[in-house]
């Protein structure tokens, strides 16, 4: 299925504000900063983001064939073996619910509209296996002030790309396709909250989740949904794949916590990847270390019911 883009941001965004954007648009192409390959990199002589760990970086290839990504396979390495039959461009999401400009919006222009930036983020599956990683990617709150979120919306809903002839596992009903995410409002506007295009300043290899993918380094790995088209402002909280699965192993929140042990494994620790057979496992943080960024949203919350 391809969508043709009925809305793009000249028409969503005041005109002069929107005329100023494509003027430093140029100048910083001009000085040769800023989107080369369709934004996906951040400026070479960008400061570091204060919110990136100083921890060493996975490589890139350990980062790109060790993966996460049930339509191309529940195996550790099948998303890399598969992936490449993913066709990422064009790429158009639709942004719909409760939003003063839904539409569907061709990715290159979204990324005109944001400022890509380098974060280097610990990222913790809720299978106990961790990884540092440098994305490049906007802060999602960009995206949602740009639509206009109306004040009732509460969450936000993302959907991956349903297209079976490339991504084979959909084939398979291993999950109900398509894969969903959900992030109450004020987890997605969080500053920590971004959309990953790129990896180490080159495109998002397809086993990441390009074109586009949300990453929310507090919580487990699986709230990080990939190759996005879809979405949605709500009232409601909305269904998310893991938890319709099995919803006694898997919640909503999924906020990483070394206290509240999966069902039939503890989070106490994790296996950093590439730390190789014989390293030691390392604790788990609260909130995987971003305490300190996301602690008061939960405030009042049973972070043990919250799982
Ligand atoms: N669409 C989609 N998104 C997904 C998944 C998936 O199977 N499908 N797996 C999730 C899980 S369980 C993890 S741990 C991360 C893995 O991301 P990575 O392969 O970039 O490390 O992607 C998440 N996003
Ligand atoms: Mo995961």
């Amino acid at each position: 299925m391809r969508f043709k883009p009925d809305l793009t941001w000249a028409d969503v965004t005041p005109k002069a504000d929107f005329l100023n954007r494509r003027q430093l648009m140029k100048g910083a192409a001009a000085m040769g900063i800023g989107s080369i390959g369709g934004a996906t990199m951040a400026s070479a002589n960008a400061p570091a983001s204060i919110y990136s760990t100083d921890e060493e970086p996975n490589t890139l290839e350990e980062i790109s064939s060790y993966n996460n990504f049930y339509e191309f396979g529940t195996g550790k390495d099948e998303p890399a073996e598969h992936a490449y039959r993913l066709t990422t461009s064009p790429w158009t999401v639709e942004i719909d619910g409760l939003v003063d400009n839904p539409g569907m919006y061709d990715l290159n222009d979204i990324l005109s509209q944001v400022t890509i930036e380098e974060r280097i983020y610990r990222f913790r599956c809720v299978e106990a296996w961790s990884m540092v990683v440098p994305w490049n990617g906007f802060e999602l709150r960009q995206l949602l002030e740009r639509v206009g979120v109306q004040s009732s919306a509460k969450y936000v809903a993302f959907e991956t790309l349903v297209r079976p002839d490339e991504m084979l596992w959909q084939n398979y009903d291993i999950l109900e396709w398509p894969y969903r995410e959900g992030l109450r409002l004020d987890e997605a506007m969080n500053p920590l909250t971004i959309m990953a295009t790129g990896l180490y300043g080159e495109e998002l290899p397809k086993q990441n989740g390009a074109p586009m993918r949300l990453v929310v380094p507090w919580k487990y790995g699986f709230k990080s949904i990939k190759s996005i088209v879809k979405i949605s402002l709500t009232e409601e909280e909305p269904e998310t794949s893991w938890n319709m699965q099995n919803a006694r192993e898997y919640g909503f929140y999924s906020n990483v916590n070394p206290e509240v042990s999966h069902p039939r494994w503890s989070q106490a620790s994790e296996r950093r990847i590439g730390g190789g057979f014989f390293a030691t496992r390392q604790p788990t943080q609260m909130f995987n270390g971003y305490e300190q960024y996301v602690a008061s949203m939960y405030d009042g919350m049973d972070l043990s019911e919250n799982f």
